[in-house]
């Protein structure tokens, strides 16, 4: 049966780190081509509805922890942290398979970056499902630590504001429409980023709870994969709409 090995878990979250580096110097110049930056692309490509890539994109990031929480022989019951933690992770992503890819009016999805997508949530997904499960030592008492309590806030918080955020990018088109719209309400007053902000804020809290490496490596890689992106979405709007709100910023409320 399955047991921890410290040095996989090095390894993978060091893997991650470098593959957040390298989405960084990617990005930075160029935006990660989906939905309003694919124009760019000089080829047409395959797509899929936006529904279905997402789905099938995000669904082994809740499959292979739950799975792995699942069937784990024997049955981990102590202590509490581990199970609550993995069960978080595969919330986020019950909601981001199950119930976001459903309500969406998103343009076809790329099946070549659908390919990666799909490949990066089977990594990460069995990255921290693997080490909440088979690694992680918390004290007993590890749910009134101040690092989960803090932790667990910042990512319920991350998680309301980038659900609430999707949601109002949603309500700017009817069904079947694919024009953009100046985002507006919520976080958007202070940011063109706010779904993404929000989903920052979440992983950084998971891994302030979590207090692990893997947790932190991929927090590290959601600044660097859709922080570009927010500032490319930033500079778009501001290219498109000459009535869009100056004070406005990219990512961070009243900084950046
Ligand atoms: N999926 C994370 N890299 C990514 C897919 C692409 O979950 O090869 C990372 C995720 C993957 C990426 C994933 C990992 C890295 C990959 C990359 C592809 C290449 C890259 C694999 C897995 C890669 C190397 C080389 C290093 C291996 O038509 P539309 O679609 O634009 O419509 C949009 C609509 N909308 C508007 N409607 C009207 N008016 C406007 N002004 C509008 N603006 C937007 O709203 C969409 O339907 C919807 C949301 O759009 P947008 O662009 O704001 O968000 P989107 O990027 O689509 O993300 C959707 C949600 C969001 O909540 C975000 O926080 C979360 O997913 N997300 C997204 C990406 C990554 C991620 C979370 C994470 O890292 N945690």
């Amino acid at each position: 049966s399955m047991q921890c090995f410290p040095g996989l878990v090095l390894a993978l979250s060091s893997l991650l780190g470098a593959l957040a580096l390298l989405q960084l110097s990617l990005y930075l110049r160029v935006p990660s081509p989906y939905g309003k930056h694919e124009e760019r692309l000089c080829r047409p490509r395959s797509r899929l509805p936006a529904r279905c890539a997402w789905f099938l994109q995000e669904l082994p990031s809740f499959l292979v922890p739950a799975l792995l929480l699942a069937l784990r022989s024997p049955p981990r019951l102590e202590p509490l942290g581990c199970r609550l933690l993995c069960c978080l992770f595969c919330w986020h992503y019950f909601y981001r398979t199950f119930i976001y890819p459903f309500f969406t009016r998103g343009r076809p999805f790329p099946l070549q970056l659908l390919f990666f997508g799909m490949l990066f949530c089977i990594y990460n997904g069995f990255l921290q499902g693997y080490y909440l499960i088979y690694c992680a030592e918390y004290p007993n008492d590890w749910c009134t630590d101040i690092r989960f309590t803090s932790g667990l806030l910042l990512f319920l918080l991350g998680m309301g504001i980038n659900i609430h955020s999707d949601l109002l990018l949603r309500q700017l088109r009817k069904p079947g429409e694919v024009t953009y719209k100046i985002p507006q309400g919520g976080l958007f007053t202070y940011v063109s980023g706010a779904n993404y902000f929000g989903e920052i804020v979440e992983w950084f809290g998971f891994a302030i709870a979590t207090w692990s490496l893997p947790a932190f490596a991929f927090a590290f890689f959601t600044l660097c994969c859709i922080g570009p992106r927010a500032y490319h979405h930033h500079r778009y709007y501001l290219k498109t709409f000459t009535d869009y709100p100056k004070s406005r910023k990219a990512l961070i409320p009243f900084v950046f």
